[in-house]
C-alpha cells in the first residue's frame, strides 16, 4: 500500500497517473480484483476485510486526486510560461501595413474626380426620410423603400441606403454650379454571397444652368473615367430606370478577365455592369427648390470596383480583415 501511494505521488505526468489509476481502480485493477474476493471470505471476517479495502480505495483515490491537481497546476504554469508575451519588448519584426483594397479603390476614384475639379462632400450616416427617400423622388410606399432593404431606427431615422442624401444636403446648402462627389459608407438589409449589410459607394452630381449639362457630357466623363480605372475596355450604355434620374442608364465594360469572350465572372455575357447614371429627374430639383437647372448624376459600388481591379473572387473577403489577403496589397 505504502509503495502504491509513493508511486502515485511520484507520477511525473497526467498520463502516467491515469495509467496507475486504471491499474489499481480500473475494472480489472488490482484493488477492484480484491473486492471480487469478498464473496470467498468467511462471514465473520467480511466486515473487517471490506472496511480495510474501502480504506485503501479511499487512500488511493485521494492520493490520485491530490497528485492530479498538482500535475494540472504544473501543466498550466508550463503553458503560461511558454505563451508569455512581453508587451514591453521591442518588436524587431515590425511589418509594414497596407492600404485596404476598398480604401485604395476609393482613394483612386476620389483623386480622379478631384483632378476634374469636383469637390468631395460628406454627410451623416444616420439620415431621415426626406434626405434618403422623399427628395429623391422615392415617394412613400415605393417598393425600393421596403423595410427589407432599409435599417430603420425606433425614432424613424434610418441608416442611409445610398450616398444620395449628401447630394440633397449639398444642393440645399449651395447654389449651382455644383460639381461634387459623395464617397462613403451605406447600409442595406441584405447579406449573401454578393451583398454585405454595410458597403461603400461613390456618387457624383453635376448641376449647372439648364442646357449647360447634358447626357452627352455624362457619357464622355464616364467613358474617360472607366478607361482610367480599367484601361483599354469597351464601354456601353444600356437604358435603365432610377427614380431620381430620367433618362437613366446602366453602364457595362467589356469583361476585364476574358476580354469579352465570356467567362464565369461575366456569366458568359462578355460584359460587366459597373455603374448606374442618368440626367437628374425634375422632381429632385423641385424637392430642393431648384428652377431652370439641369444636371447629371451617377453612382457606383466601391467593393465591386475593387474586386474587378484586384481580381478578388469573394466579396466577403473585403470585410474579414484577414492579413493573408491584406498582405497581398503592399
Ligand atoms: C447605382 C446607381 C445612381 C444616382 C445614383 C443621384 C443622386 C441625386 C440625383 C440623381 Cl441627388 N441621382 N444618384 C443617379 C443614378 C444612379 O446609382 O447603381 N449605384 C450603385
Amino acid at each position: 500500500m505504502e509503495a502504491l501511494i509513493t508511486q502515485i505521488e511520484n507520477a511525473d505526468s497526467l498520463e502516467t497517473l491515469e495509467t496507475l489509476r486504471v491499474d489499481i481502480l480500473g475494472k480489472k485493477g488490482t484493488l477492484t480484483k480484491e473486492f471480487a474476493r469478498l464473496k470467498d471470505i468467511p462471514n465473520e471476517e467480511k466486515k473487517a476485510f471490506a472496511q480495510n479495502l474501502n480504506t485503501q480505495k479511499a487512500a488511493v483515490a485521494n492520493a490520485i486526486e491530490v497528485r492530479k491537481v498538482d500535475l494540472e497546476k504544473e501543466a498550466l504554469n508550463k503553458q503560461l510560461e511558454s505563451e508569455k508575451i512581453d508587451v514591453t519588448r521591442f518588436n524587431n519584426e515590425l511589418t509594414c501595413g497596407a492600404v485596404h483594397p476598398t480604401v485604395d479603390t476609393m482613394d483612386r476614384i476620389i483623386q480622379y474626380f478631384q483632378n476634374l475639379n469636383f469637390s468631395v462632400e460628406e454627410g451623416p450616416l444616420v439620415e431621415d426620410d426626406f434626405h434618403n427617400f422623399e427628395a429623391l423622388n422615392l415617394p412613400k410606399y415605393h417598393p425600393a423603400r421596403d423595410m427589407q432593404d432599409t435599417f430603420y431606427n425606433k425614432d424613424y431615422t434610418l441608416l442611409r441606403t445610398h450616398t444620395s442624401p449628401v447630394q440633397i444636403r449639398t444642393m440645399l446648402s449651395q447654389k449651382p454650379p455644383i460639381r461634387m462627389i459623395a464617397p462613403g459608407t451605406v447600409f442595406r438589409r441584405d447579406f449573401d454571397l454578393t451583398h454585405t449589410p454595410m458597403f461603400h459607394q461613390i456618387e457624383a452630381l453635376v448641376v449647372d444652368e439648364a442646357d449647360k449639362v447634358s447626357f452627352a457630357n455624362l457619357k464622355h466623363v464616364l467613358e474617360e473615367f472607366l478607361h482610367h480605372m480599367f484601361g483599354d475596355v469597351e464601354v456601353r450604355f444600356r437604358p435603365s430606370f432610377f427614380p431620381f434620374t430620367e433618362p437613366s442608364a446602366e453602364v457595362d465594360i467589356s469583361c476585364v478577365f476574358c476580354k469579352g469572350d465570356g467567362c464565369r465572372v461575366c456569366s458568359h455575357t462578355g460584359w460587366l455592369e459597373v455603374l448606374g447614371c442618368g440626367v437628374v429627374d425634375e422632381n429632385v430639383f423641385k424637392a430642393v427648390g431648384y428652377e431652370n437647372y439641369s444636371g447629371y448624376a451617377f453612382g457606383l459600388g466601391i467593393e465591386r470596383f475593387a474586386m474587378l481591379i484586384h481580381n478578388i473572387g469573394d466579396l466577403r473577403s473585403l470585410f474579414e480583415s484577414d492579413l493573408r489577403l491584406l498582405g497581398q496589397f503592399k
